[in-house]
Formats: C-alpha cells, sequence, structure tokens
C-alpha cells in the first residue's frame, strides 16, 4: 500500500477525488515514476470546473487508454502460471487455470470504459466468464454479502457486493479487443466491471474472496466512492454513450 503521503502529493482540489498513480506509455516507451503523476494532476486542475467531456478532451490521446499500475511495475505472467482462486465463503474452494477458465462459458461485452478521471474509450470489446458462474461453481455459503478481488501485483484491491458481482455485465475478463488482455492491461485475466468506473476492474486478478461484508479497495480506501456507477458516484455527472 502506497503512503498517504504518496498519494497526497498528487492530491489535486477536484472535490474528495484524487488523482491515480500511473504509468504513462508513450513514445519513449513505459515511463514509471511520479513525474507522470504530477503531469496528470497539472494538466487536469485548471478544468476542474468542466464536467464530463470537457476534462478527457485537455488530455492528449483521448480515446486511449491510460495504463495505471499504482506499483513501480507493470506485472506479467504467462497463462500457464495463471491461477485464479476462488476462497473463502464458499462450499468448494476453486483454484482455476487459465484453461480451466477459458473452457467455461462466456461473455461478450461492448461498452465505454470511463476512468473517474475523466478519459473514456467507446464501445470496448471484453471477453470472459461471469463472477456470478464463479460463484455458482464455487457455491456461495449464506453469510455472504460481498467479494474482496485481489491483484497479483501485490497491493492492488477491489470489492463488490455479491449483488453487484452477480450482474450478468461483471465478468473475469480474457479477451481484449478481439484478443487477449495484454499484461499492461491487467492480463492474464483481469475484472471488469461494466457498470462502474474503471478503478473497480482490477487488473491482474489473482484471486476473488467470498467474504460476509464490503471491504473497500485500494482507491476506495483513498476517497473514492465504494458503490462506482457511471455517472452516479464520485460527484460526476455523465453518463456513458452505451
Ligand atoms: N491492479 C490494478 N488494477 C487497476 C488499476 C491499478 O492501478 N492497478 N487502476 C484502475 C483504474 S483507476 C483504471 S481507470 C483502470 C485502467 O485500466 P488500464 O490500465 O487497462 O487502462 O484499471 C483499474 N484497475
Ligand atoms: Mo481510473
Amino acid at each position: 500500500m502506497r503512503s498517504p503521503r504518496a498519494t497526497g502529493e498528487v492530491a489535486t482540489p477536484v472535490g474528495r477525488r484524487v488523482f491515480l498513480g500511473m504509468v504513462g506509455l508513450g513514445a519513449a516507451g513505459v515511463v514509471v515514476g511520479s513525474s507522470v503523476q504530477r503531469w496528470v494532476a497539472a494538466a487536469l486542475r485548471p478544468v476542474t470546473s468542466v464536467s464530463g467531456g470537457g476534462v478527457s478532451a485537455l488530455i492528449p490521446g483521448e480515446d486511449r487508454f491510460r495504463i495505471y499500475t499504482v506499483t513501480d511495475s507493470l506485472p506479467s505472467m504467462p497463462t500457464s502460471q495463471y491461477r485464479l482462486s476462488v476462497t473463502g465463503l464458499v462450499e468448494r474452494p476453486l483454484e482455476l487455470s487459465f484453461d480451466q477458465l477459458k473452457g467455461m462459458p462466456s461473455t461478450t461485452l461492448v461498452r465505454d470504459f470511463q476512468c473517474v478521471t475523466g478519459w473514456r474509450v467507446a464501445k470496448v470489446r471484453w471477453d470472459g466468464v461471469l463472477i456470478s458462474t464463479l460463484l455458482d461453481e464455487a457455491g456461495v455459503l449464506p453469510s455472504a454479502r460481498a467479494l474482496r478481488f485481489d491483484s497479483f501485483d501485490g497491493v492492488y484491491t477491489e470489492s463488490l457486493t455479491l449483488d453487484q458481482a452477480r450482474r450478468p455485465d461483471v465478468i473475469a475478463a480474457y479477451g481484449f479487443e478481439g484478443g487477449p488482455v495484454t499484461s499492461q492491461h491487467g492480463g492474464p485475466v483481469r475484472l471488469y466491471v461494466a457498470p462502474m468506473y474503471g478503478y473497480k476492474s482490477c487488473k491482474w486478478l489473482s484471486g476473488i474472496r467470498v467474504v460476509d461484508r464490503v471491504e473497500p479497495g485500494y482507491w476506495e480506501q483513498n476517497g473514492y466512492d465504494i458503490d462506482a456507477w457511471v455517472g452516479r458516484s464520485n460527484g460526476r455527472d455523465d453518463a456513458p454513450t452505451s
């Protein structure tokens, strides 16, 4: 976990939002570090009164994903080593290989991808397995109320209520724009929570733990809303077009 002080370095006066640690991927390759974080904060600060597209319009490379990580690296793992665990309040804990996951019924979603800081990528395709399918496979116990998601970056976490996680637009995604989820985008498998801001979509997903109450995730401990509905949370009022 990054210290509050490190997060404070990139905090801005934008409501109670904090800006995200990020890795910029440019012509020079992967740039890791605080200079990039500061650049993003500086680019956004003058337009805090503008809602919606106005913010993203001022960022170079609009309509492109920013590549985020809260650690000093972009983890990568071959599919042969990948495992997804489903543990906690379940009848049958699971440890799924990549091939086992790909062998399960798949779901395709095409939605706008929206980061709470303002950038949005239109009509992105994701393929994967419904979290509800994984839960049914594991058998959720009656005391269960929520899920906690862990990343193999060793730091990032996320949460959903059981009802949110069972929605038909919440998947463990292994497909992205017709190909695999690349490691920079959180492959081999990441969480994709279509109706919520991007921070819910935990990259490098390693574990799903069924728990009896919501455990706020990484950015939620730093001020973001736990219920991250696009257009209805975090003080933003712009809804996606899809
Ligand atoms: N493990 C991990 N997952 C993460 C993040 C992160 O820093 N680490 N950033 C989140 C945020 S704020 C967004 S907007 C999306 C960005 O996805 P991308 O890096 O594939 O563009 O990933 C989310 N999942
Ligand atoms: Mo984000």
